[in-house]
């Protein structure tokens, strides 16, 4: 039997669904989603097997301006991403349009020399007569090997774009035991829940000037685990409105991620959140490394 196996890179802006597509295809929440712009961080593998093809989607932060070495390393991930897939799907934001941060984007993939496949997402927000000048426009800029319109929220669409990775992957083994989902450690993915209700919670500067990490992560005997996360902050004036009056911000944060982890672990968790200033976080390599993000 003939198996085919391949990197697919989701690249585009930052808030085009890009995160919500690669869980929509694994069919789990892999990857945090918010309608703030600039969730992603780090790259994480969704891992699908569909008529023996093995479909390894590589979620990326978006691509925009970096300023700090945060960003940098951020979109540095995402380029990086890109060139070693098999395959880039381009996903804009079909409601959204072809802003002049997407036609950077696309510049620069039309010079890379890789194979591209055009997705426009979030089709439940535009009618249809939106859709094919936009397709038009995106054509005349680089050439893609397909098109497909479809809504990774409501998963209209999804199937035909699976079925056609399922055909185009380069023939070869599989590179991940059948059952994966992910590589995402479960200390990392206890961090990314904290995050996402930070981003879900918190408004302005907040989410961006945040950074969580999982300091312990424990098994205990009555099957259930114990998660240290520390969530570090820029400024004193940050870490106050994080805590919340009589500590009801950190509390409804705590509560909804450890319902989410507890959801996805499928098992109890008793999670314990602790915020510490540390003014130049994101300037720091030993921080973006906990993350996973490597200059
Ligand atoms: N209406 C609609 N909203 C969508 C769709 N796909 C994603 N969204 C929403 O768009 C917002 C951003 O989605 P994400 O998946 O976090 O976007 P992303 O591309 O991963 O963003 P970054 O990680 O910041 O680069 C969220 O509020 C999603 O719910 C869609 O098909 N339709
Ligand atoms: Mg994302």
């Amino acid at each position: 039997m003939t198996t085919r196996c391949g990197f697919v890179a989701l690249v585009g802006s930052p808030n085009a669904g890009k995160s919500t597509l690669l869980n929509r295809i694994a069919g789990a929440k892999l990857s945090i989603v918010s309608p703030k712009a600039q969730t992603t961080r780090f790259r994480t593998l969704g891992i699908v097997v569909r008529n023996n093809a093995q479909i390894i989607l590589v979620d990326l932060p978006g691509i925009f301006k970096p300023r700090r070495r945060l960003d940098r390393a951020m979109v540095n991930a995402a380029w990086t991403g890109s060139q070693d897939a098999d395959l880039t799907l381009l996903l804009i934001d079909a409601k959204a349009g072809l802003r002049d941060d997407v036609r950077e984007i696309i510049g620069k993939l039309a010079g890379s020399g890789k194979r591209v496949w055009l997705v426009l997402n979030k089709t439940d927000l535009v009618g249809a007569e939106e859709l094919l000048p936009l397709t038009k426009d995106v054509s005349s800029l680089i050439s893609v090997e397909y098109v497909f319109m479809l809504s990774a929220r409501s998963g209209d669409g999804v199937d035909d774009l699976m079925d056609h990775l399922a055909r185009e992957l380069p023939e070869g083994p599989y590179l991940y035991p059948e059952d994966d989902l992910t590589d995402l450690p479960d200390r990392l993915l206890a961090a990314e829940l904290v995050r996402e209700q930070i981003f879900m919670q918190t408004h302005e500067e907040i989410p961006y000037q945040a950074t969580v990490e999982t300091e312990s992560f424990k098994e205990r005997p009555d099957g259930s685990v114990r998660v240290e996360v520390t969530i570090y902050v820029s400024r004193p004036g940050h870490k106050a409105i994080l805590i919340g009056e009589g500590g009801h911000k950190i509390k409804s944060i705590g509560a909804r991620a450890r319902m989410e982890l507890q959801g996805l672990l499928e098992r109890t968790c008793h999670l314990f959140l602790n915020v510490k200033e540390r003014a130049g976080w994101d300037e720091e390599k030993a921080r973006l490394r906990a993350i996973g993000l490597e200059e």
